[in-house]
């Protein structure tokens, strides 16, 4: 494919383009690579990674020469709306971002599916895992990843039945991370116990061949059971058990992360207990990688709250140098995973980290005191936990006791477990043993495989007796495009064509088209009947379907905050449209430069009988970055100031500019004093010579030409405006 063009929309229909034969460029997992001392801008970061060649920065980078330092942790996002086509949009945003992990996973229980489905059908709130999904957002990572300059990690599930084949697919396929965890089956899938455990030995095994990191599913328990922070003895079993799992069947242990979540938020005291929790784990699994997330629990509607959880989950990252650092939560929470919010996040945790940058030489964890307690404390429990289940037999009767998601701090216990029959759920009693003559001709099956009856020298390379298998030669894959005819992304694409083009514009929040907005607005009121005001007013606004996404009480009477959102079914005509051109300012440095090579004087006032200081004050005084800090000499003559005088001191200074301000509007005086002024300049012969400005909130400039001064400033000009037409007059005027 060819490269992307930066202003160029990515062309979905393109990567559609002969997906039957794209084979993905790579496999396997790619972490960051960290580089010391590395020079940004007037900094020297201590903790960053390698910098993007295309990147969007954080907004206040705009003060920074607009770096954009990359944490050394990998950032993820989850982007699964639903519709993979618009996904891939999401994923270049997310790339330009600094997100490098790109998970397809929601929390729509797509492993309930029991086999691989085909084609691109479009999940509710999730997607529906396909080859033909999963190699288009490979593709499409292939030329992200080219554009922003750094390898993008694509992500998503090797959960339920289908665990194994899904497996497979991924490896075929390029999928660089994926969840897999047995536990996760057996209590949140409803999966039995015995078949999760062997496909997952068979998965793993492939996820180890694929080098494709695998990130684990304890932390569902932090968000299922009823007090999150009680649970924590049995989530490092938990880590435990998936995390040697996983070594023994083969995976490098610098792929098997711990997936992590914070046991509590504020305003439960956060700190005190997450902070030692994620140092018991990091103690216990350093062999391992982390990967951190919010706890859904705790995220409301509440962008703000969320964003505030999110800051201090990392403070707990950075503390305990998690590897990666989830981002999707605040928005997957919300329940408004869109666009915009998935980006926010990402800049969350870039901002974040790169103003820790440093921090742990500054900082470090005490030796004793309560943390070094506590930390031992959840060990034990954890050991007293797993000699509990030892004791009980085996886990597959441990959890038919109920000893997981009880939400009993162990060794003390609530009977609220979830408890799962050995013989019980979805898959019971189709696990087999192999006939003494099986034998699978594929690599990175697990077991014993039979192998030496057909070829003694095959053993570690059973496929070799066909002659490979779809590892080895992916053109044994077999494609299915499409197998609905109507649910399908042709079908969608189809529909929302008028929106691809540059022609037509509609506002989005997820899907090309979907036409959805956001508004915000304070209503006077209490809580519930501001919903309902709220959503008449979208009514009466056009929007269809409104529904209130967040309310907030500011006081039980006084007011309340919402936030709704809508559907407006009204489109922009692009070619109809009129976009005045681009207010011209020049760069601050190219200003100073200017004047310090070719110095201003300026005399400034308010005229008449004005005494409305503050606007010309603003633009002339530093602080708000009047025109002063380029090195533009002042005279202030003040308040009220005659014509006259302006004129005189212009004169007597030989300024090269007079600055006039003037607020007040009535009988159009301050259209009338800009006249005198001009005048009087010619009278006195320097019109010539003097650039007049004239600068007020009841000016238009084109009005202030019209009387004869050099330019108008109106309500939203500010100092570099004023300094940018400075300097464009004295270069014209100096050819
Ligand atoms: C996360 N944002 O962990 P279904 N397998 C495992 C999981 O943890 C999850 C799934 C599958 C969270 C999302 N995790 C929660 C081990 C989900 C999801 O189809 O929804 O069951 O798969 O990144």
């Amino acid at each position: 494919m060819k490269p992307l063009k930066i202003n160029e929309k990515l062309d979905v229909r393109e990567i559609l383009k002969d997906l039957e034969n794209y084979r993905p460029k790579r496999r396997g997992w790619v972490w960051r690579t960290p580089v010391e001392n590395l020079k940004m801008g007037h900094f020297t970061y201590q903790e960053c990674s390698t910098p993007l060649t295309n990147y969007i920065s954080t907004p206040a980078a705009k003060y920074f020469e607009n770096i954009d330092p990359q944490p050394v942790y990998t950032i993820t996002t989850e982007i699964a709306s639903g519709r993979f086509e618009d996904d891939i949009r999401r994923m270049r945003m997310a790339a330009w971002h600094g997100a490098d992990h790109l998970m397809v996973i929601r929390t729509a229980g797509q492993s309930h599916f029991d086999g691989l489905i085909e084609g691109t059908p479009q999940g509710i709130g999730g997607v529906a895992i396909t080859r033909k999904q999963v190699r288009a957002q490979r593709k499409a990572c292939d030329i992200i990843e080219e554009e922003v300059g750094r390898p993008i990690n694509y992500h998503s599930y090797v959960s339920g039945v289908a665990g194994p084949d899904v497996a497979v697919m991924f490896a075929e396929e390029g999928v660089n991370g994926a969840h897999q965890d047995p536990q996760y089956n057996v209590l949140y899938r409803n999966i039995n116990v015995i078949r999760s455990f062997v496909d997952a030995a068979e998965s793993k095994k492939i996820l180890a061949w694929a080098e494709i990191a695998q990130i684990d599913g304890a932390h569902n328990a932090n968000s299922t059971a009823r007090y999150a922070w009680k649970v924590m003895p049995e989530l490092m079993v938990q880590h435990g058990i998936n995390a040697l799992f996983s070594a023994k069947v083969g995976i490098k242990k610098d792929l098997i992360c711990l997936s992590t979540v914070p046991p509590t938020s504020s305003p439960a005291p956060c700190m005190r207990l997450d902070l030692p929790y994620a140092v018991a784990l990091r103690d216990i699994f350093s062999e391992y990688r982390m990967r951190a997330q919010m706890n859904t629990k705790y995220i409301t509607s509440s962008a703000r709250e969320a964003t505030v959880t999110h800051v201090m989950n990392m403070l707990v990252s950075k503390l305990t140098n998690a590897d990666i650092q989830s981002t999707i939560t605040p928005d997957e929470g919300r329940n408004v995973p869109w666009h915009a919010y998935n980006i926010e996040a990402c800049d969350t945790a870039k901002q974040t980290f790169a103003g820790m940058d440093g921090l742990m030489d500054m900082v470090e964890l005490k030796k004793d005191g309560s943390l070094p307690l506590q930390v031992r404390e959840l060990k034990e429990r954890a050991a007293l936990y797993l000699e509990e289940i030892l004791a009980t037999g085996s886990y597959p009767e441990a959890v038919e006791n109920g000893m997981f998601i009880d939400s009993g701090f162990f060794p003390e216990r609530n009977g609220d477990g979830i408890g799962r029959k050995v013989d019980g759920g979805i898959g019971a009693g189709t696990v087999y043993e192999r006939d003494s003559d099986y034998f699978a001709p594929v690599t990175a099956h697990y077991g014993y495989n039979n192998v030496e009856q057909y070829d003694k020298n095959a053993v570690n390379d059973p496929s070799k007796l066909i002659g490979g298998c779809t590892f080895e030669d992916p053109n044994k894959i077999i494609y299915i495009d499409e197998l609905d005819d109507e649910d399908n992304v042709n079908v969608r694409m189809d529909a929302t064509e008028r929106f691809r083009s540059d022609h037509f514009l509609k506002p989005e929040v997820e899907w090309l088209g979907d036409g959805v907005v956001q508004l915000e607005m304070t209503l006077p009121t209490d809580e519930r009947t501001a919903e309902f005001a709220a959503l008449e007013l979208a009514r009466k606004m056009n929007l269809q379907d409104p529904e209130v996404i967040h309310s907030e009480s500011l006081q039980a009477a006084e007011g309340t905050r919402i936030q709704i959102k809508g559907v407006l079914n009204m489109e922009v005509d692009l070619s109809k449209l009129v976009i005045p051109p681009v207010a011209d300012v020049i760069s601050e440095d190219e200003i100073t430069k200017f004047i310090s090579e070719n110095p201003m004087k300026i005399v400034a006032g308010t005229v008449g009988e004005d005494e409305h200081s503050v606007g010309l004050r603003e633009i002339i005084d530093i602080k708000h970055g009047g025109i002063e800090k380029y090195g533009i000499e002042i005279e202030y003559l003040g308040t009220s100031v005659p014509c006259e005088k302006l004129i005189d001191a212009a004169i007597e200074t030989n300024a090269d500019v007079i600055l006039m301000s003037t607020i007040i509007s009535h009988d159009n005086i301050h259209y009338k004093n800009m006249k005198k002024i001009h005048e009087l300049a010619v009278e006195k012969g320097i019109r010539d010579k003097i650039i007049i400005c004239a600068g007020g909130t009841q000016v238009t400039p084109e009005m202030a030409r019209e009387q004869g001064v050099d330019q108008g400033f109106g309500r939203k000009d500010r100092g570099i405006h004023v300094a940018t037409y400075l300097v464009n007059k004295k270069m014209k005027q100096k050819k």
